[in-house]
């Protein structure tokens, strides 16, 4: 991958959304963070079992049925355990997270950087608002007391919506990406594309008895919608309006993804709290981070402050909004 051509970028302009199948060398950038991932989950694994938790450590089981049976068999979803960013509230001086070495690699991949450079410009900064997505099967998965999935489908939502209002001029770009193959079936992303021209919408806290925030579906083009499936080694870009949602997993394996923002360096992140860097450079090039420890050590220096002081909120909305009726 190399930067995008001419017609990705009228396409990414025109529709709010590119999909490019060669962003990522999957043995260099991604084989890689599967592996660091086996070994939190060996963690994980030892600890609930510890706990009484789980009855096995499933040591047998590749990854993707493993995390199933784990989380199936302790009622719970463990994400953050994986997650490379922080809860958006109670932040504890034990809440987990990994910011490993494969994950930075991800993040700093010269094909999506190039990529990424294409849309933002020279200078790319690495927006800290990212996770990581292991979606068990829904047949299978934990729910809470309403019987919702836990961490099931993604409802509707623009991503300018989760951040807060001083990144409204921001050029934050999305890179949605797989690390294993992703269809309909398994809970791919879906798009509205050209919703990304319109303003940003209201999103409604709570919406249905939904957790998290949700555009209600009245307010944009629902029938428009289209799946997109991206295989591994392939990005999904997404604008900071383009509305998006994903589908739930009804397939019989886990559905996992990383998502990413850049955006020029020196612009508002709407998560000023959590840490991001300088990714790439012109200008500056020994402003750039290559050293996975130190972006480890950001976050720990961050989750360790939120723990003893005042936590932020990354909500603007509020679900007494007549349209939230
Ligand atoms: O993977 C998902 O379910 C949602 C991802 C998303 O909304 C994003 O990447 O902005
Ligand atoms: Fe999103």
């Amino acid at each position: 991958m190399a930067a995008l051509t001419a017609e990705q970028k009228e396409h990414f302009e025109e529709y709010g959304f590119v999909h490019i199948e060669d962003v990522f060398d999957p043995e260099r950038d991604i084989d890689p963070v599967v592996d660091e991932y086996a070994g939190v989950l060996d963690t994980l694994a030892d600890r609930l079992l510890v706990e009484g938790k789980i009855s096995s450590d499933y040591s047998e089981l590749p990854f993707g049925d493993r995390v199933t049976k784990i989380y199936s068999e302790s009622g719970e979803v463990h994400n953050q355990h994986f997650d490379f960013s922080l809860p958006q509230t109670g932040v504890k001086p034990d809440t987990p997270f990994w910011a490993g070495p494969a994950v930075f690699g991800a993040i700093t991949a010269p094909g999506v950087l190039d990529a990424a450079e294409s849309i933002v410009g020279p200078e790319v900064y690495s927006n800290p608002v990212q996770h990581v997505r292991i979606k068990v099967p829904e047949s299978v998965s934990p729910r809470d007391e309403q019987g919702n999935v836990m961490f099931g489908a993604t409802p509707w939502h623009q991503d300018a919506g989760v951040v807060n209002p001083d990144a409204d001029d921001t050029n934050m770009l999305t890179v949605w990406f797989p690390l294993m193959d992703t269809s309909v079936e398994n809970g791919c992303l879906t798009v509205v594309p050209g919703s990304h021209r319109g303003e940003l919408l209201t999103h409604c806290p709570g919406y249905k008895d939904r957790p998290g925030l949700q555009i209600p579906e009245n307010l944009f083009n629902i029938g428009d919608s289209m799946p997109v499936p991206v295989k591994k080694g392939g990005a999904l870009f997404l604008t900071k309006k383009t509305v998006h949602a994903s589908l739930p997993n009804v397939s019989d394996r886990i559905r996992w993804s990383f998502d990413l923002r850049y955006q020029p360096t020196g612009q508002a992140t709407g998560r000023s709290v959590f840490p991001g860097f300088v990714a790439r450079s012109a200008s500056n090039p020994g402003a750039e981070l290559h050293d996975a420890d130190t972006w480890f050590e950001m976050w720990k220096d961050t989750r360790d402050s939120l723990a003893i002081g005042e936590q932020p909120t990354f909500n603007r909305w509020d679900s007494g909004d007549p349209s939230c009726a």
